[in-house]
């Protein structure tokens, strides 16, 4: 009895939680973070709705109390075994099919597109910018150094960097196709921010293409979400999203 009412209760306080949200997500700024607020939501009903269900189930049954009956009387249900298996599997592959729509949204190619390098080294960001030739300076990795200021090892003799702009925070236009090419000097990271629901580790050694379009302007903080060393909790910078007269003008400064 008691039991059937503790989770009753329980069950309640859990569907509370969801329907006044004490805490929620930050808002969503791209196409591809609501449809992804989509999916979680429709996940979360779905789910919700099975896992209130059979608590109350439970609860009926606990609270209805014993009954004695002779355990050799007891006979499962092939017909409804296999219709909860069933309908198991078509709501999980239904889900599995919408949620792969907004992953197949994120294309690669850079034609058209605002293209800025991410380098991720422990424990900080740079953003590499092509500046007005719109070709990027040679990078190597001997010519690396974080005191002499080239984080990033431009070489000095190529002429393609002399025009390059390397920032600690990332400047992205807002409503235009931005194409995030990341990179790490070092170690896994992630580069993570939450308005835009998205995660891309950043792997040593690879290119990792990250493509968004933001519509919002404002001020979001980029945080790596892969464990990276000591000082991973400090690791994170801010990606400042302008309308695009002001993005121009700040690059224009440069
Ligand atoms: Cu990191």
């Amino acid at each position: 009895m008691l039991l059937g009412l503790i989770l009753l209760l329980v069950t309640l306080a859990g569907c509370l939680l969801f329907l006044f949200k004490p805490a929620w997500f930050p808002l969503p700024i791209s196409a591809e973070a609501i449809a992804y607020d989509h999916q979680f939501s429709r996940t979360l009903w779905i789910c919700g709705a099975i896992f209130v269900a059979a608590q109350l189930l439970l609860a009926w049954t606990i609270l209805r109390g014993r009954q004695r009956v002779n355990p050799a009387g007891l006979a499962g249900s092939r017909k409804l075994e296999a219709l909860w298996t069933g309908g198991t599997m078509a709501v999980f592959l239904a889900m599995a099919v919408l949620g792969s729509h907004s992953w197949a949204k994120t294309s690669t190619g850079t034609a058209g597109k605002e293209v800025i390098r991410v380098w991720a080294h422990q424990f900080a960001w740079n953003f590499h910018y092509p500046g007005p030739d719109g070709v990027f300076g040679r990078t190597d990795m001997k010519l690396i150094s974080d005191a002499s200021g080239n984080p990033l090892g431009l070489d000095p003799a190529d002429p393609a960097g002399k025009d390059d702009i390397v920032a600690s925070t990332l400047r992205i236009p807002a409503q235009r196709d931005v194409v995030l090419l990341l990179h790490s000097r070092d170690v896994i990271h992630d580069f993570f921010v939450r308005e835009l629901r998205t995660k891309q580790d950043i792997v040593p050694g690879m290119e990792i293409p990250l493509e968004l379009r933001v519509d919002t302007p404002g001020t979001y903080e980029i945080a790596c979400a892969e464990l990276c060393g000591l000082g991973h909790s400090q690791m994170r910078s801010v990606m400042i999203v302008m309308p695009p007269e002001e993005y121009a003008r700040w690059k224009a400064r440069q």
